[in-house]
């Protein structure tokens, strides 16, 4: 099971791994020598598998004028891995505590994977024994909701839903409040794709978490935003506003499979200091996984697969 899931993540960081590991190896193989040449073909790479410029410039002037140490040390690619490994630090996954119900709101941009990440966690969590209840607070479009309903039927939990149309704040009450009631262990919140630079639409998603409020003060525990890792760069941006708006606690990165942007990872741990709980890597139930660093470099440095 856990094997089956790093060769998952291997397969789904290949792209990323050609971007940046192929060239690594191909910058430096050779017995190139570590010049100011070779460094800023490195930089270019790191960049174009997004890691961000100013962490790849980080990376290569940490290697600079060290080349007889990383010689030494054996590859500069094994060099590379244990650098960019401490960069990304401990594992931060999602923790249940306190009062019940827990309450997980989720939020971002449209078809980053909100839904589909609902329905992954809806599973696992009633196959832990937890009792679950679904808020199908993506009142915007009928689908919206009928996707969810699969989902709850599928994974075993409770949904509360209103018509299209409804007040998502409502249903999101609604929800906390049947949870309260009925003794479930967990809430999650589904809310529509929203553009983070519309504010119209970022008042809607505070309205919802004042409500949720109103019904549990202590809730949501968990605002989890939702962030496509094809999107690169402008990870960061729609991070920034959705923290600013109703604050972020942790992000799950999703379509980490097939994507040559994986680097983002280190961009998110670096510039936002918000944490990267969940990763998926498919669109199956199973493809969706605590975010643990050292699983993500084996798989990013890898060799027996390409
Ligand atoms: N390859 C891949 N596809 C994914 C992953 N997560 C979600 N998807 C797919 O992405 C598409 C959009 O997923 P949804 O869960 O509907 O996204 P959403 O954020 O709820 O979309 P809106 O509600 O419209 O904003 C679907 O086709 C999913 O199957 C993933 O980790 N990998
Ligand atoms: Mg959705």
């Amino acid at each position: 099971m856990i094997m089956g899931f790093l060769d998952k993540l291997k397969g789904g960081l290949q792209k990323t791994r050609q971007a940046l590991v192929g060239r690594v190896d191909a910058i430096f193989s050779g017995g190139k020598a570590l010049d100011e040449e070779s460094l800023e073909e490195l930089e270019e790479a790191l960049i174009g598998a997004d890691i961000g410029v100013k962490t790849a410039g980080e990376i290569t002037g940490f290697l600079k004028g060290r080349e007889a140490e990383i010689r030494k040390a054996g590859s500069p690619r094994q060099f590379l891995k244990t650098e960019m490994s401490a960069l990304l630090g401990r594992p931060e996954p999602l923790v249940l505590f306190g009062e019940r119900p827990f309450v997980i709101l989720t939020v971002g941009v449209n078809g980053t994977g909100k839904t589909t990440t609902i329905g992954k966690l809806a599973s696992r969590f009633v196959s832990e024994g937890h009792r679950v209840v679904l808020a199908a607070a993506d009142t915007f479009r009928a689908a919206a909701i009928e996707q969810l309903d699969i989902w709850a039927e599928r994974s075993g939990a409770q949904i509360i839903k209103q018509q299209a149309g409804g007040d998502p704040a409502a249903v999101a009450f609604d929800a906390v409040e049947a949870a309260k009631k009925r003794g479930a262990d967990i809430v999650i919140v589904d809310t529509a794709g929203r553009l983070h630079t519309k504010s119209p639409l970022m008042e809607e998603l505070k309205k919802v978490k004042r409500v949720i409020q109103k019904a549990m003060p202590e809730a949501p525990q968990e605002t989890l935003l939702v962030v496509d890792a094809t999107t690169g760069q402008n990870a960061l941006s729609q991070a920034k506003l959705f923290n600013e708006a109703i604050g972020v606690t942790g992000i799950v990165l999703t379509k980490l499979d097939g994507t040559a942007k994986g680097g983002i990872v280190f961009t998110i741990k670096r510039e936002l200091g918000i944490p990267i709980k969940l990763i998926g890597v498919g669109e199956g139930v199973d493809d969706l996984r605590d975010f643990n660093p050292q699983d993500f470099m084996e798989a990013l440095f890898s060799t027996d697969q390409e």
